[in-house]
């Protein structure tokens, strides 16, 4: 069977991103508490540690909207009734050949996957022409707290932002994504947004420390990156990884804790980092959210929450979104 074409347009360029990592990391390890943000978790080990966490059994987050998604998407499909649909961090799309497989059906012709993981989209995108003949794929490798607007059009369309990946941000990125989430769309397009929702904190808190240390791993894997990209002499040994809630801000905190007092020299950012003994690295926030909380979020950015599906348990849920004029 012939296969429609892949096309890949990066938009995030080897020495941008270095600098990118530089700035990030002066910012952060200067700060008071020091902080990175989570973008650089996902090198191609990261987004593998990324795909085993998925497949945790503490981790419900995955299943529980693949569920959903199983009994959901044919509805959405035909509501929407999308031309191309954009996946932003769309890492291995494997929840997206839900929507997929209905819509090509329908009058899909475009998947637009967008990610910062470039050798991880590449595999994406070919997984998908393969599997979807006649569907063109559109990849883009870029961020998508800057470069959102630089995602092409291919008439009526989806945007879906699956995973709870937004609770990744912090409340002001989360607002500034979402007016530019609706600058995207046109009268007819549509939002899809994947949240994960506030529960009991113990079921919470273990979503975030295996019994296995998955999660222990991708959350070292930032310091190896460091290591790896600025010549950064991080002991991981040195490092544990810690999971906490902070219900009054309704989130998930991952930290890296010093076990000793540690001096980290990173060359290419030109700097001495000391840690005292017990001082944290934050390194991703993980935001849970009630219905109210993200329809006055979305209200507040011009999208209109059209549908809200959710599991039996409540635990996760899909908003459909339609732009408010
Ligand atoms: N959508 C998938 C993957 C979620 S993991 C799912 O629901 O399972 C988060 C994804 O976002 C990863 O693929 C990661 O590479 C990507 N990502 C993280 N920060 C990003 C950024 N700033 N810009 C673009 N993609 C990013
Ligand atoms: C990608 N993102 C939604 C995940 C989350 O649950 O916040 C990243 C993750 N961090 C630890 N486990 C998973």
């Amino acid at each position: 069977m012939s296969r429609a074409p892949i096309t890949i347009a990066i938009h995030t360029f080897g020495r941008e991103v270095r600098d990118d990592l530089v700035r990030d990391v002066r910012a952060g390890l200067r700060a008071d508490p020091k902080s990175l943000p989570p973008r650089w978790f996902y090198d191609e080990r990261g987004s593998e540690l990324f795909e085993a966490i998925t497949r945790l059994p503490e981790y419900y987050q995955t299943r529980t909207e693949t569920a959903i998604l199983k009994e959901v998407a044919p509805e959405v499909v035909a509501l929407v009734r999308p031309e191309a649909l954009v996946e932003l961090g769309a890492g291995s799309a494997e929840k997206t050949r839900l929507l997929i497989e209905p819509a090509v059906r329908d009058r899909l012709t475009c998947f637009v996957p967008f990610d910062i993981s470039e050798a991880f989209l590449q595999q994406t995108a070919r997984r998908l022409a393969t599997d979807f003949p006649g569907l063109a794929v559109y990849a883009v490798v870029g961020d998508f707290s800057l470069h959102v607007d630089r995602v092409p059009r291919y008439g009526q369309q989806l945007v879906a932002f699956l995973g709870s990946t937004i609770g990744n941000f912090d409340d002001d990125q989360r607002a500034r994504f979402l007016r530019q989430v609706r600058e995207l769309l046109c009268p007819g397009d549509a939002f899809l947004l994947g949240v994960d929702l506030v529960k009991d904190e113990a079921e919470l808190v273990a979503a975030y420390d295996d019994a296995a240390g998955v999660t222990a791993e991708f959350n070292l894997n930032v310091l190896r990156v460091l290591n790896r990209e600025l010549g950064a002499d991080f002991d991981l040994d040195a490092f544990e990884h810690v999971a906490s809630f902070d219900r009054e801000r309704s989130r998930i905190e991952m930290r890296l804790r010093a076990r000793t007092p540690q001096r980290v020299t990173v060359p290419q950012a030109a700097m001495v980092v000391d840690f005292a003994a017990g001082e944290a690295l934050l390194t991703e926030i993980s935001v849970k959210f009630t219905r109210d909380s993200i329809r006055r979020e979305l209200e507040a950015s011009g999208l209109g929450l059209a549908r809200w599906y959710t599991d039996a348990r409540g635990r996760f849920a899909l908003c459909l979104c339609m732009p408010e004029v």
